[in-house]
């Protein structure tokens, strides 16, 4: 792989984008290593937790301008494609993401970050949608994840005026969970990510899953969704341990994933 660092620290996998002298602007070939990447560690059931950062100071200036300005429109559709096959398996990873953005979040990389579960931010970051600046609209869900995150208004806000906000406005309207020192940023992400991988790994998935419903279906549905998965996690003997330990009053044994 060129453009990504991956790392892994027990059950939490740290991947870097590391595309540093083009502030890690997705181009082609990165946005095939992240759809890469994000699949194979589907499979991989030794991975609990993700951190998604950027080396350097930006976490993603967007998708890369000098690929794309001389696009046809046929090009442009595939770098679409692409673009849409990687974002889905980071969004649709069975494991929780966590941004940890150190640095620029614009355009495409204010998107990658949305289609994160959990986003934390250094007190560097900036987030922005400047594609109208650009003559486009965001094209990675912007205009979709971005108004169920902080509201229409403000999405309409940064989307329109495309002025970047700060870490502590991002922090304000709910676009970043927490703000941090930049030095402390990527262990607090790893400290978080530890204590979701010591939860038990099938409702942990199950739980995304079940969130992840509410923004795909209509509502009706995710309940009926939300019970289902509910329902497959007393298939469980983790389930089982875990209800027994806390009836019992003991703690439980260590969560098995099955
Ligand atoms: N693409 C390509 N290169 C970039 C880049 C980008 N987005 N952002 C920065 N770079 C490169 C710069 O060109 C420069 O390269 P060299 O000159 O050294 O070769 C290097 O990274 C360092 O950047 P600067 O010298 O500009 O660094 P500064 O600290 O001065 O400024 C900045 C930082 C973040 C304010 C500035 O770099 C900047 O404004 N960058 C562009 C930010 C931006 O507009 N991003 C949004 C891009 S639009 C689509 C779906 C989605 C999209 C498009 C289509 N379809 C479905 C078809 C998404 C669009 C976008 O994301």
């Amino acid at each position: 792989m060129e453009y990504l660092l991956l790392e892994t620290r027990g059950p939490v996998a740290v991947v870097t984008i590391n595309r540093p002298q083009a502030l890690n602007a997705l181009c082609s070939a990165l946005l095939e290593e992240l759809r890469e990447t994000f699949g194979a560690m589907a499979r991989d059931e030794a991975v609990r937790a993700v951190v998604l950062t950027g080396a350097g100071k930006a976490f993603v200036a967007g998708a890369d301008i000098a690929e794309m300005r001389g696009f046809t429109p046929e090009e442009a559709n595939a770098y679409a494609a692409r673009g849409a096959q990687a974002f889905a398996a980071v969004e649709t990873l069975p494991q929780p993401v966590i941004a940890a953005v150190n640095g620029y979040a614009l355009g495409g990389g204010c998107e990658l970050a949305l289609a994160c579960d959990i986003r934390l931010a250094s007190e560097k970051a900036r987030f922005g949608q400047p594609e109208v600046g650009l003559g486009i609209t965001p094209g990675f869900g912007g205009t979709q994840r971005l108004p169920r995150a902080i509201g229409a208004g403000r999405a309409l806000e940064m989307i329109l005026s495309a002025r970047p906000i700060d870490a502590h406005q991002a922090l304000a309207v709910g676009l970043v969970n927490a703000v941090y020192a930049p030095e402390a940023l990527l262990e607090e992400a790893v400290r978080l990510a530890e204590t979701i991988a010591r939860n038990a790994p099938v409702a942990v998935r199950a739980a995304k899953r079940a969130v992840h419903l509410h923004a795909r279906r209509a509502l009706d549905e995710d309940i009926a969704g939300e019970g289902r998965l509910f329902a497959q996690c007393f298939a469980t003997e983790d389930q089982k341990e875990a209800m027994a330990a806390f009836v019992e009053k003991r703690t439980p044994a260590p969560f098995q994933g099955r």
